[in-house]
């Protein structure tokens, strides 16, 4: 087989990078080794930024977010029992999130892909990277036990944290960043009604709790937990005194319960790999960094990767022009490090960490209180939440 791009991964990444290079008219071909029920079914991320909302409806596929998507203009920091208000449409001059699950925002690309006559092939196994410092760079892959080689002009690593792009970049040529939290999220769908009207981060001393959403009838929860805690030790009511105890407060504020329908514990790391780019080769969203979700970043890094990766392929493939591929991987570093600081910093503000004394907890109480009382410390957060603007002079050519 024969392409100009070769995608490994159809998570949000690989799948807007096809659709960006199609709306160019470059063709690609995108390799998944699982099946599209399975990646249409994978509960993870609900909040997209400004900017990945506006990128979406400019390139044709905001449609069904526009009607299901919810756009919330503030969130809550919830701390000593009591709701504060964020207004970040006020304070970053009318810029919003929108709250729109990431396997809706899949099932739209794939949808949109496949009515282009777009290829992604799932369900293949065995994939491999070759000659990637050649003008020929190929990948190698099973499809129903075949062997088969894709030639490409480029590759485009969009695999996730445990594929294989980032891997086949030789060690010596890059650093990896890593920062391992010593706890873990346990999320939960629950069929109840909202019982906020934006989004609760909530600091408390039995841990972290955040009350999000997915529709006015399906409701998104998590709760700080041990990363390696099995599943089968927090029953659903447990899980629920935990979320009433956490958000317990004398403000009035209710939790409403429903029948949970999905539960999961993910681990929570910050990692970075520089470079995200080796010969032909082009690393885009976790494959090249993950970030805790507690600033809503990930998904929202994967399609800034690719808004950067699709512009500068263009440029090649329409001018030969090489200056925006060269500068890929420090165009995208700039937004990435301010990602992974601010959700560091979001993560640090509002978890307990085992064995942390009084004076911490202190500490991160008062940085609660003056980001909930003074207006700059508001507004910085507000601005990193809903997106930092495009840097046009670097992010577009
Ligand atoms: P993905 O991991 O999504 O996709 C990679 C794809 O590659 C997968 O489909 C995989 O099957 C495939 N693949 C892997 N190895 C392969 C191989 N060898 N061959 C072929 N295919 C291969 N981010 C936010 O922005 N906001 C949030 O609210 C948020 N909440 C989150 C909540 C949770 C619980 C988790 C776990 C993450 C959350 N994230 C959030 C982060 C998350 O959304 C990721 O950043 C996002 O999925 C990254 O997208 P991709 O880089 O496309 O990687
Ligand atoms: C979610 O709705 O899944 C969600 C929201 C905010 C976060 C992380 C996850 O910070």
């Amino acid at each position: 087989m024969r392409t100009q791009v070769g995608i490994v991964g159809a998570g949000p990444a690989g799948l807007l990078l096809s659709h960006l290079l199609h709306l160019q008219g470059i063709e690609s071909v995108i390799l998944e080794s699982r099946s599209r029920e399975e990646i249409e079914g994978t509960i993870r991320a609900g909040v997209l930024e400004q900017g990945t909302v506006d990128l979406l409806t400019e390139s044709g596929l905001g449609a069904r977010m526009k009607r299901e998507g919810q756009v919330h203009h503030g969130i809550y920091l919830r701390v000593g029992g009591r709701s504060h208000r964020i207004n970040m449409h006020e304070l970053t001059g009318g810029r919003a999130v929108t709250v729109y699950a990431q396997h809706e925002v899949i099932k739209d690309i794939v949808a949109a892909r496949l009515a282009d006559g777009g290829q992604i092939i799932f369900n293949v196994k065995n994939v491999s990277l070759h000659d990637l410092e050649s003008t020929t760079p190929k990948i190698h892959f099973e499809q129903d036990d075949k062997k088969v080689e894709l030639s490409c002009e480029f590759i485009a690593g969009c695999d996730g944290y445990h594929g294989v792009a980032r891997q086949s970049i030789p060690a010596e040529k890059r650093k990896e960043y890593v920062r391992q939290y010593p706890f873990g999220w346990l999320g939960i769908l629950a069929n109840a009604p909202t019982s906020s009207a934006e989004l609760i981060y909530a600091y408390h001393e039995k841990g972290f709790a955040l009350v999000s959403t997915r529709s006015p009838k399906i409701q998104r929860l998590y709760i700080q937990c041990e990363p390696t805690d099995p599943i089968g030790n927090w029953p659903d009511n447990r899980i629920w005194d935990e979320l009433h105890a956490r958000l317990e407060g004398n403000d009035g504020y209710q939790l409403i319960e429903g029948p949970v329908t999905q539960k999961g514990i993910v681990a929570m790391r910050s990692f970075v790999c520089e470079t995200m780019q080796h010969g032909r080769l082009f690393l885009a969203g976790d494959s090249a960094h993950i970030v805790p979700p507690t600033g809503a970043k990930g998904l929202n890094l994967a399609a800034a990767d690719v808004r950067v990766l699709s512009r500068a392929l263009n440029a090649f493939f329409k001018s030969g022009q090489t200056e925006m591929l060269e500068r890929y991987s420090t165009t995208c570093l700039k937004r990435v490090w301010r990602a992974e600081h601010f959700s560091w910093w979001m993560t640090s503000m509002l978890h307990r960490a085992p064995g942390d004394d009084d004076f911490q907890q202190r500490i991160q109480c008062s940085q609660l209180e003056y980001v909930v009382s003074s207006r700059s410390a508001a507004t910085s957060l507000a601005e990193n939440y809903v997106g930092m603007p495009i840097n046009e002079a670097e992010e577009t050519i």
